[in-house]
């Protein structure tokens, strides 16, 4: 008995080296190699230019990490990727593209095959907000501050009092899903879905679409949108941590086709999203959407940079910018935009019902989406259109680096211009000052002023009269 247990004792203690020795020097990632492979992929994977850098710097980090891979094709389709092993989890309907999930040895297989022509980092695109900590989190009370000071700056408050608040129009609403039971949300939900869990509940977590569509649609029961009758339809790409992958969007932009295609009516598509690389996919259905009549808007971007994010940056999507409630282009909006709108502590209703304010080209974008419903309601109008009403339907602003091509969106001029309308708009309370008769009527009390106190020397001025 004492020798077995002292055989056990042993076997005990060399199996526990054992462990220590496999955990110590095997279960460890062998580091010391990862340069090796860092080397190998800058030779052959960089050579071939069809990788995304994105994608490869992910990549060489950590090579074994599985990365969603999105693969353009030309010549070939999906099913011949999967005929050579590989493992296709979604591909496209109007373009072409797979996705592959995988590792560095699945790129490697990738770009060595014949029709593959770029290998993208899936996972790259962006709800195009200012970063959440800057939004107020205390909900506000609307008695207290104006909620309304974005829809007045833009003059949707004049187009509404001639009844004209969308009805019938429909925007799609592409981002972190719509809370559309909130009470100024359900009334015009016509459908959605859910492309991060394939369902056809477009919950939205995140809370960044909710914020968005209720900017566009929102129907005036505690809070109102710029088209407060307008449909929306409401397609989730955006994960509930605010980002997601290339081919959600596509797929959703996919779905849009399909939808239009049965018949169906969708007048704008309004994208508060973008990233600085895209794969050419992205611009196809883009594109074609436009061909279909459907009108784009997307968020140009918050970097600050001097180019707008894709897909604001195709010319078949109106790009917007930020600006403030004294007109001033937001430092963070993002250049080569088209026009601009309200995106600087804007109200913004969010999925817990509570009212906030938001900063973004995101809560830009959708004020375009609105305006256009607003137009759309009472005529259709082609994407071509829509690019030349603005045009002409914007107020200055202060753009000192000149990242805004046109202006503000003024509705009660794109409702007049599309309509040919006389609805009349007012100005701006500090607009008046800008006015040469207003100037010169200033310029002569002041002087009458003056003289009447030094020269006529009536001692108390205006008030003694
Ligand atoms: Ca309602
Ligand atoms: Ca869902
Ligand atoms: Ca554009
Ligand atoms: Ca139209």
């Amino acid at each position: 008995m004492e020798e077995s247990g002292k055989l056990i004792l042993i076997a005990v203690a060399a199996f526990g080296l054992a462990i220590f020795i496999y955990a110590a020097y095997i279960s460890d990632p062998p580091l010391i190699k990862l340069p090796n492979i860092q080397e190998k992929l800058k030779t052959e994977v960089e050579k071939s230019q069809k990788v995304d850098p994105k994608l490869l710097s992910t990549l060489s980090v950590d090579p074994k990490k599985r990365v969603r891979m999105f693969v353009s094709l030309e010549g070939i389709n999906a099913t011949e990727l999967e005929k050579q092993g590989l493992k296709i989890i979604k591909k496209g309907k109007y373009a072409n593209y797979a996705v592959v999930e995988g590792d560095y040895t699945t790129l490697n297989k990738l770009i060595s095959t014949q029709g593959v022509s770029k290998v993208y980092k899936d996972g790259a695109v962006k709800a195009v907000e200012v970063d959440l900590s800057q939004l107020e989190k205390i909900p506000i009370k609307p008695v207290v501050q104006d909620v309304d000071w974005n829809l007045e700056a833009i003059k949707a408050d004049v187009v509404h009092q001639s009844n004209i608040t969308g009805r019938n129009a429909v925007i799609v609403i592409i981002d972190t899903g719509v809370n559309h039971n909130l009470p100024d949300l359900n009334d015009h939900y016509l459908t959605g879905y859910d492309f991060v869990h394939n369902d056809n509940e477009p919950d939205d977590v995140y809370g960044h679409g909710t914020k968005c569509a209720s900017i566009a649609v929102g129907e005036g029961e505690t809070y109102k949108g710029v088209a407060p009758s307008a449909s929306y339809i409401a397609l989730k790409a955006l994960n509930d941590e605010g980002w997601g992958n290339w081919s959600d969007i596509i797929a959703a932009l996919e779905w849009c086709l399909d939808y239009i295609n049965s018949g169906h009516r969708i007048d704008i598509i309004s994208m508060s999203l973008g990233a600085d690389l895209a794969p050419p996919e992205l611009q196809q259905v883009c594109d074609e959407l436009y061909a279909k009549g459907v009108i784009l808007v997307a968020a140009s971007g918050n970097d600050g940079g001097d180019v707008s994010l894709y897909p604001a940056r195709y010319d078949s999507v109106i790009s917007v910018a930020a600006n403030d409630i004294l007109l001033n282009v937001a430092s963070f909006s993002n250049g080569e935009a088209y026009v601009s709108a309200p995106g600087v502590q804007v109200p913004v209703l969010a999925p817990d019902g509570n009212i906030y304010f938001g900063d973004g080209t995101s809560f830009a974008t959708p004020h375009v989406a609105g305006v256009l419903a607003l137009v759309e309601s009472e005529k259709d109008i082609t994407p071509q259109q829509a690019f030349e009403l603005l045009k002409i339907s914007t107020d200055e602003i202060n753009d000192p680096n000149n990242k805004v091509e046109y202006g503000q969106i003024d509705a009660v001029k794109a409702v007049n211009n599309a309509l040919d309308l006389d609805l009349k708009g007012g100005e701006h309370w500090y607009d008046i000052i800008k006015e040469p008769q207003i100037q010169i009527v200033v310029g002569l009390l002041l002087l009458a002023g003056i003289i009447k106190f030094y020269i006529l020397k009536g001692g108390g001025g205006l008030i003694e009269d």
